[in-house]
């Protein structure tokens, strides 16, 4: 139990993936494994303990210099007007439980610790870039994009791949628009999408890299599913800023697939002529593939997928086929 080997990457998927509510313990894991329950991606290490308690935590409130964050992206935007094209009338979830629940592994590999070592993270100014194959390379601020941009409100189901579920308003601009603003060239079929690296104000950034994780965390998208208009780059959620906790100033949220292609808190995308390698894929190519979309039919390799946990209600529910995005993506996946 005492001792933590970090393994080479390619031995991290055995035991990387446990089911949920059971990564502290071995004993439990391995107690718990045959209930096939709704399963967690957890550390390499997960099974040696509070891996977390070595970790110090980071001061909150103040940037690398010592000084206040700077206001976040989108000041006096939100609430922004809601598309009533994305306005179904679904009950939402609970605010307060989606900003407590939470997966950043760069921080925790426990969701309900995330949002509190997330105080030292800092989301002013945020300078990004993308690049790559397009005529038109561009480096800016996030706020710039929102000024050219605006900002619209949409309801979206998301999903885990450990089969929980929630319903939220997202607040932000199809990526679509970006991509548009480059002018990609005709060779350019992925997209690859980095998340910032500040192992300083990331608690757990360290052990992740000890552990194998090949960070930064980056994932990636083909151009006509980067270019859908479902896929969105959310600065906001519930009507304010993304709190941090859910990947501030700026993620993705590509509602028809697993969570975590929804990379959050991003500083790069490329756009590139082959499928990138990412990061959960590279870990676990036949648990985390490439396309990921939501299929209540394919199980993951160690639980069923087909039924999900609303996060605040519990309540157990069918998953659908695109968690409820058929109608409008389907077609993208139609074999010729
Ligand atoms: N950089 C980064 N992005 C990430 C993750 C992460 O650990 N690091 N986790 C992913 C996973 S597995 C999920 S389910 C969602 C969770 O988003 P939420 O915490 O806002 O609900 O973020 C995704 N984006
Ligand atoms: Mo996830």
């Amino acid at each position: 139990m005492a001792n933590i080997i970090a393994p080479p990457p390619w031995r991290i998927p055995d035991s990387l993936v446990t089911p949920e509510s059971v990564y502290r313990s071995r004993r439990r894991f391995l107690r718990h494994l045959g209930f096939g329950a709704a399963g967690t991606l957890a550390l390499a290490s997960a099974g040696c303990g509070n891996s977390e308690s070595a970790v110090p935590p980071v001061s909150s409130g103040t940037n690398s210099a010592g000084g206040l964050d700077a206001p976040a992206a989108g000041v006096g935007k939100y609430p922004a007007r809601r598309n009533p094209d994305f306005d179904p009338k679904w009950k939402l979830s609970d605010e307060k439980t989606a900003a407590t629940y939470n997966n950043y592994y760069e921080f925790s590999t426990q969701k309900d610790r995330v949002h509190r070592l997330v105080g030292g993270f800092v989301i002013s100014p945020w300078p990004l870039e993308i690049y790559g194959l397009c005529d038109k390379p561009w480096k800016g601020d996030l706020n710039d994009l929102i000024a050219e941009f605006g900002l619209e409100e949409r309801i979206y189901r998301f999903r885990c791949v450990e089969a929980w579920a929630m319903i939220v308003p997202w607040t932000g601009f199809p990526l679509s628009k970006l991509l548009e603003k480059v002018a990609p060239k005709s060779d350019a079929r992925f997209v690859r999408l980095e998340t910032v690296s500040r192992p300083n104000q990331m608690p757990s950034y360290a052990r992740l890299v000890s552990n194998g994780y090949p960070l930064p965390y980056n994932e990636g998208l083909r151009m006509d599913e980067a270019m859908h208009p479902l896929t969105l780059v959310a600065t906001g959620i519930y009507g304010k800023a993304l709190p941090k906790q859910h990947g501030a100033p700026a993620r993705l949220v590509v509602p028809w697939k697993y969570g975590y292609k929804s990379i959050k808190s991003i500083v790069k995308i490329e756009l590139v002529a082959r499928q990138p390698a990412t990061l959960w894929e590279t870990l676990g190519p036949d648990e985390y593939p490439f396309e990921s979309n939501v299929d209540p039919a394919v199980p993951h390799p160690r639980w069923s997928q087909a039924t999900e946990r609303m996060i605040d209600t519990g309540d157990r529910v069918p998953t659908l086929p695109y968690n409820g995005y058929a109608e409008a993506v389907a077609k993208l996946y139609k074999k010729s």
